[in-house]
């Protein structure tokens, strides 16, 4: 039997890309010199894309793959992926949750701590010798602080139990109430965060969640307070949040993503009151092995006739 044609979107895990390479007939669209005839030598065959979470795929693209079977993301969220597409067109998506909650998660905390306690200009400080000439001004403290988080899913449940060990209050915006969590519920992200001292942005990406944490809640957030961002750069007003970072309107930032990565405004980096990462929440080696092994296991699931593992449509 012929090995099935996978166009590789986007790349991933290297290990388990390799893996994958191994088991079936794999063109990479990244590497291609002409990437509109490489997409049309698979129109004929092409059943399955990989891709990851930033780079998705639109509609554009997969409507010249007329032979679409299944878009496997190597990434919880999907919002790069043209959904309204794949569901009119019988195209299945799939993703790979849970794997790489803990690791988000513990990149949200160690986002909220590295601003809180200004890590990264503490490292600067002693490399740069200025601790020779006094000690490092004090910092904010995490303590006893009230954190709201926006989206609590998985990856906001998992943020919220890890702020209750640092003596926090959590309560948390989403569109429906949860039953099973005592934290405070907020229907509406700017009184959460007139609310809070600390802002954590960890819902899906989209549509839905566009700009969600707009101008007025982070002024509602305040002078004093702290905004993290492990979710997509696009659920944030951006351009007001650098402008109030920047005024002292907004207290200090965390930033794992950003709008249109990898480039990130010359304002944001020209601010010392912000900590900035090059969108690694799921960055580790076992979490990443983890997502590839997803990534395998939905392609080998359709290739073989059976119900996809993680299916997002
Ligand atoms: C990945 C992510 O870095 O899971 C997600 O949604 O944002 C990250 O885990 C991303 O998918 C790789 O592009």
């Amino acid at each position: 039997m012929s090995k099935a044609t996978i166009l590789l979107m986007g790349m991933f895990y290297q290990p388990k890309l390799d893996e994958l390479e191994k088991l079936y007939d794999c063109h990479r669209h990244w590497a291609a010199p002409d990437k509109d005839a490489l997409v049309a030598s698979l129109a004929d065959r092409c059943e399955i894309v990989v891709t990851n979470g930033g780079r998705g795929i639109s509609a554009q693209e997969m409507a010249q793959l007329p032979k679409l079977r299944l878009v496997a993301c190597f990434g919880v969220g999907v919002d790069a992926i043209d959904l309204d597409y794949a569901r009119q067109h019988g195209i299945a998506v799939s993703n790979t949750p849970d794997v790489l909650t803990d690791d988000v998660a513990d990149m949200a905390l160690a986002l909220l701590l590295g601003t809180m306690r200004r890590i990264p200009q503490g490292d600067r400080f002693v490399r740069e010798g200025r601790w020779l000439a006094g000690g490092m001004p004090v910092t904010r403290s995490l303590q006893r602080k009230r954190i709201g988080v926006v989206g609590l899913g998985r990856i906001g449940r998992a943020i919220a139990s890890r702020c209750e060990a640092f003596n926090t209050e959590v309560g948390y915006f989403g569109p429906n109430r949860k039953s099973d969590v005592s934290y405070k519920y907020f229907d509406d992200v700017v009184a959460m965060a007139d609310w809070a001292e600390v802002v954590i942005a960890a819902c899906p990406g989209g549509p839905s969640t566009y700009r969600i944490v707009s101008r007025a809640a982070l002024e509602a957030l305040g002078p004093d307070g702290v905004f993290i961002n492990i979710a997509r750069g696009s659920v944030v007003d951006q351009e007001a949040m650098i402008e109030l970072l920047a005024g002292g309107g907004l207290g200090a930032a965390g930033l794992d993503v950003f709008d249109n990565e990898p480039n990130v405004p010359a304002e944001l980096i020209a601010l010392d009151n912000v900590v900035l990462h090059p969108h690694q929440g799921s960055a580790t080696h076992p979490t990443r092995a983890a997502m590839g092994q997803l990534v395998i296991d939905n392609v080998a699931a359709l290739v073989e006739g059976r119900e996809l593992v993680t299916r997002v449509v």
